[in-house]
């Protein structure tokens, strides 16, 4: 009897679980004809497999078959179908550009007065990590403190390390708390250098006949040219974004059809458009990235008072404008949200994680920063779109892909994803309301 109970319990959640599914692909379905997406010029948006697009489900800036589903995070987002995937750039020791988010390979914990936190076993604690560095005893003493753009941050750095001492690390998952299950995948993958993610792009574009594209970023400009010191405080004095087209040019990889490149600061970008490309012989479309607060870098090291939200002012655009083809800002300066706050004025943990978070915060009122960015002729590519709980506002109620649709109604030109097989969907199902065929949402699988 409470078997059969349970099972009918589990029918009526099976078909309480249908419905929901049904009813989901139905609102998400559109009938209806548009006449054109408003967008800067009526294009589809562009799906960015942020640091390689399959990042929700695989270590972040993986590349790599090693049979099975153990492929990297820039291979998934690819098969996911990304129109480009995102390698960041940091430096080697020996100059060589390798694929990271910033150059700390593992951070470690210190204390209030900075000094080093160990365990029981006299092993640093780290804190944060994307690669296994801390497990090398023969790496131990180059664990230092650095200050990286204003913050002082303790643990190993990937210009202190050659290339062949980087190739014996391996990735790990950065979010273990809110992504666990893609920790079985730590271990596995180098870290990769940017020439592996060309070829991959290339190899990839001439298997599949799709365009992909790459979207880099220089990571620091200002630390690795004028702020940072190696691990002996020698100044590291390396032009990452030279690099960067040195790179490009070396690997007769310059069509502006297939390449972004982006910065979160100001000078650098200006040095490609007047000084570095044409130097080159290239030119490559510059994204001008945006933060939802603060001031690019370069400003704060040069005490040039302005600020991001200076820069996305209408006349600050039509500035950026003048070496920029677009803006890529954070998803909040476009659409706000916060959380809401109890009667003692603390935010409320909506989604129950002990965390306060975007997955707490509901939306507010869009601001016009896409139609003014669209005045001054500049493309709006958005900052990042994450299907996990912690990212999601409670506003699209579980359904990653409507936080898409309202990004693309309001005229979004491309996303960055950790998920690009959601923003694929979400892609083809705009691509369908220009043709008013009805379209069936579906989203593949890793
Ligand atoms: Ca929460």
């Amino acid at each position: 009897m409470l078997r059969l109970k349970s099972y009918l319990l589990f029918i009526c959640f099976f078909l309480a679980l249908s419905a929901s599914m049904i009813l989901g692909s139905i609102d998400s379905s559109r009938a209806s004809k548009v006449s054109k997406l408003n967008t800067l010029y009526g294009q589809p948006p562009i799906v960015i497999g942020h640091r390689g697009g399959g990042t929700g489900y695989r270590p972040e800036h993986t590349v790599g078959n090693l049979g099975g589903d153990r492929i990297g995070s820039h291979n998934l987002g690819i098969k996911f179908g990304a129109d480009y995937i995102e390698p960041d750039l940091v430096v080697t020791k020996d100059k060589v550009l390798i694929v990271r988010h910033e150059p700390v390979l593992s951070m470690v914990m210190t204390d209030s007065s900075g000094n080093i936190v160990y365990d029981a076993n006299g092993k640093p604690v780290v804190q944060q990590a994307t690669t296994n560095v801390a497990d090398f005893p023969d790496f131990a003493s180059r664990l230092t403190t650095k200050n990286l753009d204003g913050t002082n941050i303790t643990g190993w750095f990937a210009e202190d390390f050659t290339l062949a001492e980087i190739k014996k690390l391996r990735a790990i998952e950065r979010l273990p708390a809110i992504r666990p299950d893609n920790t079985r995948f730590n271990g596995l993958f180098q870290i990769p250098t940017f020439d592996e993610v060309i070829n991959l792009a290339r190899r990839r574009e001439a298997e599949t006949g799709r365009k992909i594209g790459i979207y880099p970023e220089t990571k620091h400009p200002t630390y690795f040219a004028q702020a940072g010191h190696y691990l002996d405080g020698t100044p590291i004095n390396v032009n990452i974004t030279q690099l960067l087209i040195d790179d490009l040019v070396a690997n007769k990889y310059t069509d502006p059809d297939h390449i972004f490149i982006q910065s979160f600061e100001v000078s650098n970008l200006r040095d490609l458009k007047e000084n570095i490309m044409p130097a080159a012989g290239v030119d490559i479309p510059l994204i001008q990235l945006i933060d939802s607060s603060g001031s690019p870098y370069d400003f704060v090291y040069h005490n040039n008072p302005q600020t991001y939200a200076d820069i996305i002012t209408p006349q600050g655009l039509r500035q950026v404008r003048t070496y920029a083809t677009g803006i890529g800002p954070d998803k909040r300066l476009i659409v706000p949200a916060a959380p809401q706050l109890d009667s003692n004025g603390k935010p409320i943990d909506i989604n129950g994680d002990g965390q306060i978070s975007d997955g707490d915060s509901f939306l507010r009122q869009p601001t016009s920063l896409i139609s003014d960015a669209h005045k001054a002729g500049l493309l709006v590519h958005l900052y990042t779109l994450r299907s996990d709980s912690y990212f999601l506002s409670p506003d699209y109620q579980g359904q990653p892909l409507r936080e898409y649709e309202q990004f693309i109604k309001l005229g979004i030109d491309g996303y960055f994803t950790d998920f690009a097989n959601f923003g694929y969907a979400a892609k083809q199902e705009a691509i369908a309301s220009l043709t008013g065929i009805r379209f069936k949402v579906s989203v593949s699988q890793p």
